[in-house]
């Protein structure tokens, strides 16, 4: 229960905490968290776009990427950043720089958490790395759709609040929606007053390319189990206008082993035939015209540890 406080001191308090009118709030915010928690489904629900790949495989994430925001209290550039993990191969290595660097440069930080999981030493890593940052960060606990019994959030924000001075904590559903508004609402009051530094009608820094090759790689996720999601990656070949306004695009999927190309192709290419009509549906309706998709898969071993090839795919 809030105490009373007398009249003059309120609006004191309340004059001095308000911005003028026109004075919009905007800044950075990295979503940090296990791999799994939801981030990019976040992303995607707060931009009003698709712009980063989802799926129930970890590691789907794999480069910084930035969603943008616009309200009318200001603009907020938020950065996904791949799922907290300990890297083994060099594409490891540099999806956790992504998270590192995301953390040394943002104004304020999201810790997203799967509110429907125990809590696990992953957990604790993500923890570390967020004080280590000593920014202030905001703990958004996710996938309460999952559960009714809302009660079973508080054990779970008394745990981290004894962790870290959290500026605030808040359930929500990247899924549903449920409480992003307050989310929204939160970032913005911990931004700093300043101009937004993107376009009102930027919605991200994807480039057209980088979003085919990944609504294709998100449908191999899709239909791929165990160890495969690890060992794909797409890249555009070739993006070449036709004359009757269409696109001709061809993607090639690498992979590290034989035995792997034959299981994205499928028996008689059917699976392969299958993610290239999901992908173009949704490449089509990004661009808003016919798309004419050819997709090759190449084995190269070892692109994981390969510097040439992570740069080629543009994670850097
Ligand atoms: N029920 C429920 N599922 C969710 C919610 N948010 C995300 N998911 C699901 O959780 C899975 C992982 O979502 P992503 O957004 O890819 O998770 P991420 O944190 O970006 O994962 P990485 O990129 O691998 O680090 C997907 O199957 C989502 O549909 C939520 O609020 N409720
Ligand atoms: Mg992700």
């Amino acid at each position: 229960m809030g105490q009373e406080q007398p009249l003059e001191t309120a609006i004191s308090r309340a004059l001095s905490e308000s911005t003028p009118a026109d004075a919009v709030r905007s800044g950075f915010v990295a979503i940090i968290g296990r791999p799994n928690a939801g981030k990019s489904t976040l992303v995607n629900f707060l931009v009003g776009e698709k712009i980063a790949a989802v799926s129930d495989k970890p590691q789907t994430t794999r480069t910084r990427i930035l969603g943008i925001v616009n309200r009318p209290q200001g603009q907020i550039v938020l950065v996904d950043t791949p799922g907290v993990h300990k890297p083994g191969y060099r594409l490891n290595k540099r999806m956790m720089q992504a998270v590192l660097d995301a953390l040394a440069t943002v104004d304020l930080v999201v810790l997203l958490r799967d509110a429907s999981v125990p809590t696990g030493n992953g957990d604790r890593f993500v923890l570390n790395l967020v004080k280590q940052s000593g920014r202030p960060a905001l703990l958004a606990l996710n996938k309460i759709d999952r559960f009714k019994e809302k009660g079973r959030l508080l054990p779970l924000i008394d745990f981290y609040r004894h962790e870290y001075d959290f500026v605030d904590y808040v359930p929500i559903s990247a899924l549903t929606g449920e409480g992003t508004d307050t989310l929204l609402n939160c970032l913005l009051q911990h931004l700093p007053v300043a101009p937004p530094p993107f376009a009102a009608d930027d919605l991200t820094d994807q480039t057209e390319r980088t979003l085919a090759a990944e609504f294709l790689r998100e449908q191999l996720l899709r239909r791929l189990s165990d160890e495969l999601p690890f060992v794909v990656a797409v890249a555009v070949e070739k993006w070449e206008e036709r004359k009757d306004g269409g696109l001709n695009l061809s993607c090639v999927i690498l992979v590290e082993r034989q035995s792997q190309r034959a299981i994205v192709l499928g028996r008689g290419g059917l699976r392969l035939r299958d993610m290239a009509t999901a992908a173009r549906a949704e490449i089509e309706a990004m661009l808003g015209r016919n798309v004419f998709l050819e997709i090759f898969v190449k084995v190269e071993p070892h692109w994981r540890n390969n510097e040439r090839c992570l740069d080629e795919l543009g994670i850097h």
